[in-house]
């Protein structure tokens, strides 16, 4: 029902564009804000219904038949594609595991976990069977891979080079309107709430109980007015809240920030295959953004590869050294922005949540120190390869301190003293 529904609204909503288009050529203003106000109604109803659509039915458990792995190592990478891409080719090549690779689609068909150990730190590399188009509706086993890279730390986009369409049919494809695997992949991954490669929309939005709706901004804005904040607001039965753009965000930004349960992962784009494909062409494919190229038969670009990955995952390495010893330059505290922050604070949560309250504070050796050794608080930004020494607070001492410190167990006042027992006479 609900899905006949959101194709209904899909449909409205290209029907408008084409009139939207049309009335651009007129050049009839009035016409183009009124589709507009419109088409932001859409797109939020469009964004309410998916949101509906992605719930789990009410009164089941929640729990399917997916196929998630146990957590493991510092950092967890997902990688994602279309069949026959070299995923589980790529996934042997790094990690030593065996997945079964084959030149026939859905070789795999479930997930399968690896271990990458790089600069000292595990990552886990989970390997997961092909998607198609239709993958968030469910199409193949979409949802749950899906499921599954939401759960990682970054993704790899897995793509064949040798599909990479070229300058006339990239024309062609614009002409026909259709897109090639990258577009279709991240199109996919939108559609239940990823977001690759964007930072969140500086867009602040609280709602309250009362007090109507105060709409303000710190810039001027060209997507959105207040009447069409309002009129999403409505389409959300929120009557009553305070929005603040500190950007010239879109409307899809405000839905993303009203919606509230969009994840903002990191993508890199790894072209497979480049083995097959002229020198051009592969030049053309590791010039665009966050993209690799590799080829899993050759080995080629693996290393990079790995750099790239390890450089996207931003963990940091903390060494700890016990007093008077060298630090243990093999086993590093592996912390991460991402995963509970870099600060002094999570390195001493990282060893045992009762340290904190001990130390007085801790020596800094490393990139993050400005003299060695540096002393700091519990709040300073460790970096990548730092060298941490705790000092905990001393037991408390009786007898004061300093030059008042007294080292003789005699009473300290005269009142305390043992009163000897009188003489007898
Ligand atoms: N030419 C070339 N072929 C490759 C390369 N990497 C993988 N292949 C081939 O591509 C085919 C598919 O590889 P798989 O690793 O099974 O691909 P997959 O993405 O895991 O496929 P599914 O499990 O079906 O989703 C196999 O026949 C591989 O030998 C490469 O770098 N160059
Ligand atoms: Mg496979």
């Amino acid at each position: 029902m609900a899905r006949t529904r959101k194709i209904r609204l899909q449909n409205i909503i290209s029907l408008l564009s084409i009139r939207l288009f049309t009335w651009l050529n007129e050049d009839s203003c009035h016409f183009i804000e009124f589709a507009e106000y419109h088409l932001g109604q859409l797109k939020a109803k469009i964004a309410k219904l998916r949101t509906q659509l992605l719930e789990p039915p009410k009164g089941s458990s929640g729990a399917g038949e997916g196929f998630e792995v146990t957590k493991y190592g510092h950092g967890r990478v997902a990688l994602i594609g279309f069949p026959s891409v070299g995923k589980s080719t790529l996934l042997t090549m790094l990690t030593g595991t065996h997945s079964e690779a084959a030149s026939y689609e859905f070789t795999t068909l479930t997930c399968i976990p690896g271990i990458i150990h790089y600069n000292d730190a595990k990552i886990q590399l989970l390997d997961l069977p092909g998607i198609i188009e239709g993958a968030s509706e469910g199409k193949g086993r979409g949802r749950q891979v899906i499921a599954v890279s939401k759960s990682s730390d970054i993704v790899l986009m897995v793509l064949d080079a040798s599909k990479f369409p070229c300058f006339v049919c990239k024309l062609i494809m614009q002409y026909l309107q259709s897109e090639g695997h990258r577009q279709i992949l991240t199109r996919e991954l939108e559609a239940v709430g990823l977001r690759l490669n964007k930072r969140p929309p500086q867009i602040y939005f609280k709602k309250k109980k009362t007090g109507g709706i105060s709409f303000n901004s710190t810039v001027p804005l060209t997507h959105v007015d207040e009447k069409l904040c309002y009129q999403i607001l409505h389409e959300y039965k929120i009557h009553n809240a305070e929005v603040l753009f500190r950007e010239d965000a879109t409307v899809d930004d405000l839905i993303d920030v009203i919606e509230g349960n969009r994840k903002y992962m990191k993508c890199i784009y790894v072209y497979n295959k480049i083995d097959v494909v002229g020198i051009d062409d592969v030049d053309r494919l590791a010039r665009q953004p966050n993209s690799v190229v590799i080829s899993c038969n050759l080995k080629l670009n693996l290393d990079r590869l790995l750099a790239r990955m390890w450089e996207e995952m931003g963990l940091v390495r903390v060494y700890s050294k016990p007093q008077g010893q060298q630090p243990d330059f093999t086993d590093p505290f592996v912390l991460s922005a991402d995963r509970g922050g870099c600060t002094v604070e999570d390195f001493c949560n990282h060893i045992h949540k009762s340290i904190v309250k001990d130390v007085k504070y801790v020596l800094v050796w490393g990139a993050s120190a400005r003299h060695y050794p540096q002393h700091c608080g519990l709040g300073h930004l460790l970096q990548d390869e730092d060298v941490v020494q705790i000092v905990k607070k001393k037991e408390k001492e009786d007898g004061g301190r300093g030059r008042f410190k007294s080292h003789s167990t005699a009473p300290a006042r005269i009142s305390d003293r043992e009163k000897k027992a009188p003489l007898k006479t």
